[in-house]
């Protein structure tokens, strides 16, 4: 068993068992079944490249063995950073038959978080990419490698040095067990470093396995990977994984706006992808004056933020195919909308969980206390695919989950007597910047590392467009006056995600709250909140 993974109790890992849901399958086992099931069939196509299973399935037997002649070590981690390029399969099922475990960072991250990813995993590698979209990613990859004593190997796809490590020659390689963890994903956050979350090999091909039953994917679907695929979207909802699972093929899109996204539905024929709300309000308006031919577009998955009903009813006329509403955390829980729900249902609610297994509870948040179905409370869930705690957080776990197991999302919802959810707000202290989270104190500790800034608190704002924004209310030490300019370009400069930057900043005398002055950090953050909703 991995060091810091909370299992789950082991007569709860024997009912999920004898339930079906766990299968002793590993990922690379399944990669190995497919690639015996549909040989030549197209599984990935992304720029100049176009693999079939077989092709996919060998290329991942390479590079296992190539990650294990490097140095690698079963067990071991590694920082993974990839763009939406075909590698990410190879490489991702390379690393899980190899047993070493990827830590699914995004293109977006930057120095400050890879950093914190590879000293929190204690990883052994970091495997990018070069230059992307103008970021040296490997060079980042060489400067965190510097510094961080675990890190012995930086992989850099593309280079001459992975070519060679891609071509060696496959050899087999004991499975690693099932019920392991198989990759660390990461948390959206709400406290000041990201969390780490172990997913295991059986728990997250159910979540796969059942979300491509209920996403309705066949051999001759085509799935179009628009978001970074590395999120648990892209990833499983049903993502890149569910579209493998069902013998379908992937395209990688390396950008998700809408001219790259059509262009690519029309050469490729996709028939189903999945977007943040945002991107589908983009993709209505452009689907408008496109001459593309969308036709081949059965299914549209949004999620990751609050799809409001006035966006859900434009989207199936605009481009011709079912929404499909997803609402789903790294952490487990995904509910979807079925395809067969009535429409008020696909209009108005985020679905319902995919399992019968999957426990809900709805509680009022001050007393913990069950509300009654169409109440608003809190989200509580555990579950066959819902971890148990995060990877290496003692302390942080003993909030973030009951005594009893169950995972406190800091989502408030309403259930409807069918089970379905409707978001309705969040008790997080975290923004959902169209889909992107921004947890509130980890800005707020990059701002405050400001030797002009005294106290920062991070609230969202609304934003037609993304939601939410970012919105940093901050208080300048004695003497001195930082500016919005100088304090955003600070934050860009402490090596952190551009959407972590915050959009807006007021420096403030001090908070213009009265009354909280004193108190805590998270009533402050609430009453600023509401203010600057009402400016
Ligand atoms: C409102 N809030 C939502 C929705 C997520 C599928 C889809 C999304 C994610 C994801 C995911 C929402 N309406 N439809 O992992 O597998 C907010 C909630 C939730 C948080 C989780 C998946 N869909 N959210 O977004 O780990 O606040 O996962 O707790 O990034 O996003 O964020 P994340």
């Amino acid at each position: 068993m991995t060091t810091g993974h909370v299992p789950w109790p082991p007569e709860t890992a024997a009912r999920y068992r004898a339930a079906g849901h766990w299968r002793g399958q590993t990922f690379g086992a399944l990669l190995t079944s497919l690639a015996a099931a549909y040989p030549e069939r197209t599984a990935v196509v992304g720029g100049e490249v176009r693999w079939t299973y077989a092709e996919l399935d060998e290329r991942a037997h390479r590079i296992a063995a190539g990650l294990l002649d490097a140095g690698l070590l079963p067990g071991e981690r590694a920082v993974l950073q990839l763009p939406n390029i075909p590698e990410f399969l190879p490489v991702v099922f390379g690393m899980w038959r190899a047993g070493v475990l990827p830590v699914f960072a995004l293109p977006a991250h930057r120095g400050t978080e890879l950093r914190h990813f590879a000293e929190q995993s204690e990883a052994a590698a970091i495997v990018t990419v070069g230059v992307h979209e103008r970021h040296d990613h490997a060079a980042t990859a060489r400067e965190v490698a510097a510094e961080c004593d675990s890190v012995r190997r930086v992989l850099v796809v593309g280079s001459e040095e992975f070519d060679d490590l891609a071509r060696t020659a496959p050899r087999e390689l004991p499975d690693p067990d099932p019920a392991g963890v198989a990759f660390l994903q990461l948390s959206g956050g709400s406290t000041g470093l990201p969390k780490l979350i172990p997913r295991t090999h059986d728990d997250y091909l159910y979540s796969v396995r059942e979300s491509a039953r209920i996403c309705a994917l066949r051999p001759d679907s085509v799935y179009l990977a628009a978001l970074p695929v590395a999120h648990n979207f892209p990833l499983s909802s049903p993502g890149v994984l569910g579209a493998l699972h069902a013998g379908a093929a992937v395209v990688m899109a390396p950008r998700p706006d809408a001219d790259t996204a059509f262009r690519l539905i029309e050469a490729e024929g996709v028939t189903i992808t999945g977007v943040v709300p945002p991107l589908a309000a983009a993709w209505v308006q452009a689907a408008g004056r496109t001459a593309r031919d969308l036709s081949s577009l059965e299914v549209l998955l949004v999620g990751g933020a609050k799809c409001g009903r006035e966006l859900a009813e434009r989207i199936g006329p605009a481009l011709g195919c079912r929404l499909q509403q997803v609402f789903g955390m790294a952490e487990g829980l995904v509910c979807y909308t079925r395809l067969d729900d009535p429409d008020e249902t696909v209009l108005t609610t985020q679905g319902r969980p995919i399992s019968l297994d999957d426990e809900v509870r709805v509680v009022d948040p001050d007393t913990g206390a069950d509300v009654p179905d169409g109440e608003p409370g809190a989200l509580l869930t555990r579950g066959p695919y819902t971890i148990r705690g995060y990877y290496r957080a003692e302390e942080h776990n003993a909030t973030a989950f009951t005594a009893d197991g169950f995972y406190r999302t800091g989502d408030l919802v309403r259930r409807a007597p069918g089970g379905q959810l409707e978001v309705v707000g969040r008790a997080k202290e975290q923004i959902n910047r169209g889909g992107e989270k921004v947890a509130a104190e980890e800005v707020e500790n990059h701002l405050m590392a400001h030797p002009g800034v005294l106290d920062a608190a991070v609230v969202a704002v609304p934003d037609a467009y993304l939601g939410e924004r970012t919105c940093a209310y901050v208080v300048p030490a004695a003497g001195a006056e930082p500016t919005g300019p100088e304090l955003r370009s600070f934050v860009r400069g402490r090596g952190v995600a551009a959407f972590k930057v915050p959009d807006l900043v007021q420096v403030v005398a001090e908070f213009p709250v009265t009354g909280v002055g004193k108190t805590s950090k998270r009533e402050l953050r609430v009453a600023l909140a509401a203010l600057a909703r009402k400016e």
